[in-house]
């Protein structure tokens, strides 16, 4: 595998971005205050049955709502030229219609939430959607139900209209695959549901289509005086072939398509529509298990025409690496089974606190490199990037060994490969709910305590590189030894 160790000392593109991110869900808390209404998480979390490893839940969370200021503070330090947040529909629209109102104090809090950050320098870059559902939309299906693509449209409306004018970067849906396939498919997301190599490609037809939806509606009637940009964020993983052995190589080639070209090809390829592969895969399972068609839904000619060339990047989230061997799941059907993929690690790779991630930094390059050569050369904005740790560390030297050398692989695709990245983007700026693993793995650059009422921030070792890194815009050449 085609490692390069040696690390390059040099500075970024004038002008590339640096900035860090979070999701409302994550850190705002204030789940029922001021008229927000239930999300899909909250129903989550509150569930007789448990989800959350450690029991916990996202009600206080880092409490944002309320400390927003001090958010704001903590970026301003680290010099950042944005911070990528996102809203709660459901604190903006209660139920999720838009028909059954609005709620007045959601929009004052992005405000000035909105208001704080210019008036410190740093750009607002919004996520409309990172996973928080209004429940009154799940009780109609939510993203099983393809109306669930109107209420998304009216309600990405209703946030370019009440906040375009000052936020000039949107992202539409945070890691389609992950609301597919961990919230329909494996079931160990909110809403829940374990319908893999079925729902999963359901709720993922109409997470597309919803995405598409937004897009237009800001291309045809806001960008003409908003002059903004918007565009997807992808989860991402680089699959490298477990052996050189031919099987194995087509295998990992398969699993980027299952994994980036499902939502990557509809709207980056120039044919859109779904991979090939994926396509051939689906239908040849389904009908081995008796499946009167394709368990993977079809665009219509109109669909495919209206999603391709949705865009105006490609944002990609990326944290790890995995070995990808031909085989098959056992579990029929399986998403997994249809890409007839047998994931795993590399023992040596270094763990981190979370199972999932492993610190495998020239993959990161790799990835870049596969989405600017499948996307002829599309401009790349990572919009994550991080590292899990346990809880309560503030010298944190393993994050910061990641960021250096993560960092620097993704130079090496800048300066070394021509690969067209335009920004950067640290997961996350603060400890926060970590979904399934509640408390227990912190990503934050800031430490936060979450068994004080204030939930005070107080700054990691991480914190201080990155922002040497953003005052350097990069790796400058050290010193001639003398
Ligand atoms: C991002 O997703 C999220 O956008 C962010 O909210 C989150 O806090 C951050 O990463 C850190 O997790 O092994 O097949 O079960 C990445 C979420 C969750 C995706 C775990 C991969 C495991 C898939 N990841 N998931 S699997």
């Amino acid at each position: 595998s085609c490692q390069d160790d040696e690390f390059l000392y040099d500075t970024f593109p004038e002008g590339f971005m640096w900035g860090s991110a979070t999701s409302a869900y994550q850190i705002e808390g204030a789940w029922d205050q001021d008229g927000k209404g239930e999300s899909i998480w909250d129903r989550f979390v509150h569930d007789d049955v448990p989800h959350i490893v450690d029991g916990s839940t996202g009600d206080v969370a880092c409490d944002s709502y309320n400390l927003y200021q001090e958010d704001v503070a903590l970026l301003k330090n680290l010099g950042v030229s944005f911070y990528r947040f996102s809203l709660s529909w459901s604190r903006l629209i209660p139920s999720g219609d838009l028909r059954h109102g609005f709620n007045q104090a959601g929009i004052d809090y992005y405000n000035n939430l909105i208001n704080e950050l210019l008036a410190n320098g740093i750009q607002p870059a919004v996520t409309l959607y990172h996973w928080d559902l209004p429940q009154g939309l799940q009780e109609h299906g939510g993203w099983l139900n393809v109306s669930v693509t109107d209420r998304f449209a009216e309600y990405s409306d209703f946030a370019f209209l009440f906040f375009g004018d000052r936020v000039k970067t949107w992202f539409t849906i945070n890691e389609p695959w992950v609301q597919a396939v961990q919230g329909h498919g494996f079931g160990d997301f909110a809403p829940g549901i374990n319908q893999s190599g079925i729902l999963d490609y359901q709720a993922g037809h109409n997470l597309i289509l919803a995405h598409a939806r937004a897009w237009h509606i800001y291309d045809g009637k806001y960008r003409p005086t908003q002059g903004g940009r918007i565009g997807f964020n992808m989860y991402t993983s680089f699959l490298e072939p477990k052996t050189d052995n031919p099987d194995d190589v087509f295998a990992a080639e398969r699993a980027m398509q299952f994994l980036i070209g499902w939502f990557g090809h509809p709207v980056y390829s120039q044919d859109g529509d779904y991979p090939a592969v994926m396509k051939e895969f689906v239908a040849f399972h389904s009908a081995e298990e008796g499946f009167p068609e394709s368990r993977l839904p079809q665009f219509t000619p109109e669909e495919i025409a209206y999603v391709k060339g949705t865009y105006d990047f490609f944002g990609l989230n990326h944290y790890t690496t995995m070995l990808a061997e031909n085989g098959l799941f056992p579990y029929a059907p399986s998403y997994i089974r249809d890409g007839e993929i047998i994931p795993s690690f590399n023992e040596s790779w270094p763990e981190s606190a979370a199972i999932w991630l492993r610190v495998v930094p020239w993959g990161f390059r790799k990835v870049l490199n596969w989405v600017s050569n499948e996307y002829n050369g599309v401009p790349i904005f990572v919009t994550e990037n991080g590292y899990a740790d346990s809880p309560d560390q503030i010298d944190d030297v393993d994050r910061v060994n990641y960021y250096t050398s993560y960092i620097n692989e993704m130079l090496k695709a800048i300066k070394l490969d021509g690969v067209n990245v335009i920004g950067y983007t640290a997961w996350s700026l603060i400890d926060n709910f970590e979904w399934t693993a509640g408390y227990t793995e912190r990503f934050g650059l800031y430490h936060v305590d979450f068994n004080d009422p204030l939930r005070p921030r107080t700054p990691k070792s991480s914190a201080a590189f990155y922002k040497q890194v953003i005052a350097d815009n990069g790796f400058p050449a050290p010193p001639p030894k003398l």
